[in-house]
């Protein structure tokens, strides 16, 4: 660079700054709300940047941050956090001209989309990019687009002061309604195809060691006569595989996700710090998760990535059962794990509002509304039959009973309730969200025996099957 270019970029540079310095002073003065915290630095950054762009350049800022019409340049920095985008309301004059300068501080992928069509790719934990929003002349909505985030809180809105007064909290985005589902019909045939999901469980395995892989998958199951639904899955099923051994055994999950978004695991069963196993990992990403049974339950697990609401509810949970040490030998053995049901696109708005609401499309064992009604558990009169139970929720708990059954032994979380040979017996087994236990009867006489989730909202919508019972 020779003297008389240096002489000339300075001459430019200084006629920038003071451009730039024009634009920010009336851009704070005329906003009518307080600048979001470091709105005026970031101003005040993209100046000085313009300036050095200046001196090193064409000697103009870059065309995109000249003001439109009688407009100002606005530039905010924006963070991605969990399940927040901050600020989540901005305001500026009609006709500025906006910029986000876009930051992803969560430990998950997010990205930033403007309702005009603007925005910035998928950002990766810590990455940023600019979003150039334009002229604003009409309040804007802006969201996370990865599955669930929008409908858990990641919007902005973008007001003009003329419309800001008025202003309520950030709409829906658009689209992302699906509308309220029909009624289920529960008493309907399951498709021809539908086979059920097996209820025996195995014994534990006659080793110490286990070693599992557990892939997450994005599918669509038939979770009641002929509906089917998007689902979120470990193993391609809901719940997920059944883990079973017993105290003191060791188990190495390797945890893959083979999803769209980040996904976590947490085993109930495992004492550890979760902060390493228990992370989410992106698509494509996998962890090894190790640990040993100190204590037999019946333990959940489910999705640890938040919103975990959404993870659960669209079906991120199972169980696995570590055996009592005097657990004792019996003819049959069942899992049920109960769980609900949630119509409509995972993690769309009106999804998510029936989720916060606690109000399920339905209930289900095993993944299907009544779908033990149209494939009923089978025994034989005088066996013993043990049923473990678990309540994966995400709201409710359940209230397990087999009409027309008495349980002589009950074990919930850990100890034993009643045991065979006590006087009194049991009649539910109450489970809060995320317990477990087992009961065992002895069916008298041949016959159709209900089970049911005893909260009749639950058994009439979904929470309930038979066994049927033969000579
Ligand atoms: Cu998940």
């Amino acid at each position: 660079m020779n003297a008389d270019t240096l002489l000339w970029s300075l001459l430019l540079g200084v006629i920038v700054v003071a451009a730039a310095a024009a634009i920010i002073i009336p851009t704070v003065r005329n906003s009518s709300t307080a600048p979001p915290p470091g709105a005026v630095g970031t101003a005040l950054g993209a100046a000085l940047t313009a300036a050095a762009l200046g001196i090193a350049g064409s000697g103009t800022a870059p065309a995109s941050e000249v003001p439109a019409g009688s407009g100002q340049v606005r530039t905010v920095d924006v963070v991605l956090g969990d399940m927040t985008v901050s600020p989540s309301h901005v305001t500026v004059a009609p006709g500025d001209s906006l910029v986000l300068r876009v930051r992803n501080e969560d430990t998950q992928v997010h990205d930033l989309v403007v309702e005009t069509g603007a925005r910035t790719p998928r950002l990766a934990p810590g990455d940023s990019a600019t979003l150039q929003v334009g002229t604003v002349t009409e309040p804007i909505d802006a969201w996370c687009t990865v599955l669930g985030h929008s409908a858990a809180g990641m919007r902005m809105r973008i007001d003009t002061t003329d419309t800001a007064d008025s202003a309520d909290s950030p709409d829906t985005p658009a689209g992302a309604d699906s509308g309220p589902p029909a009624p289920l019909p529960l008493s309907a045939e399951m498709s021809d195809d539908w086979q059920p999901r097996d209820a025996v469980l195995p014994p534990a395995p006659d080793r110490t060691e286990h070693e599992v892989e557990i892939r997450v998958t994005e599918t669509e199951l038939e979770v009641a006569p002929g509906v089917r639904q998007s689902v979120w899955t470990f193993g391609g099923d809901v719940p997920g595989p059944v883990l079973r051994g017993k105290v003191g055994d060791v188990f190495t999950v390797t945890f893959v996700n083979d999803g769209t978004m980040g996904h976590g695991i947490d085993f109930h069963a495992s004492s550890l710090a979760p902060d390493e196993p228990m992370r989410t990992i992106n698509p494509g990403e996998r962890l090894t998760y190790r640990f040993r049974a100190e204590k037999a339950g019946a333990w959940v697990y489910h999705c640890s990535t938040s919103p975990m609401l959404q993870h659960i509810g669209n079906g991120m949970y199972g169980a696995v059962i570590i055996d009592p040490p005097d657990l004792e030998p019996v003819d049959r053995e069942y899992l049920l794990v109960q769980g609900e049901l949630y119509l409509g696109e995972p993690g769309s708005a009106d999804q998510v509002a029936r989720m916060r609401a606690g109000e399920p499309d339905a209930w289900v064992f095993n993944g299907v509304a009544a779908g033990y009604a149209h494939a009923p558990l089978t025994a034989e009169v005088g066996e013993r039959v043990r049923i473990w139970v678990v309540a994966a929720g995400p709201t409710s708990g359940t209230s397990f009973h087999i009409v027309g059954a008495q349980f002589d032994t009950v074990y919930k979380e850990g100890a034993y309730l009643v045991r065979r040979g006590d006087a009194g017996g049991a009649q539910a087994l109450d489970l809060a969200v995320a317990q477990g236990g087992f009961v065992e009867t002895v069916f008298p006489e041949a016959g159709s025996y209900p089970f049911v989730d005893h909260d009749m909202r639950h058994a009439e919508n979904g929470a309930r099957g038979f066994f049927t019972i033969t000579e």
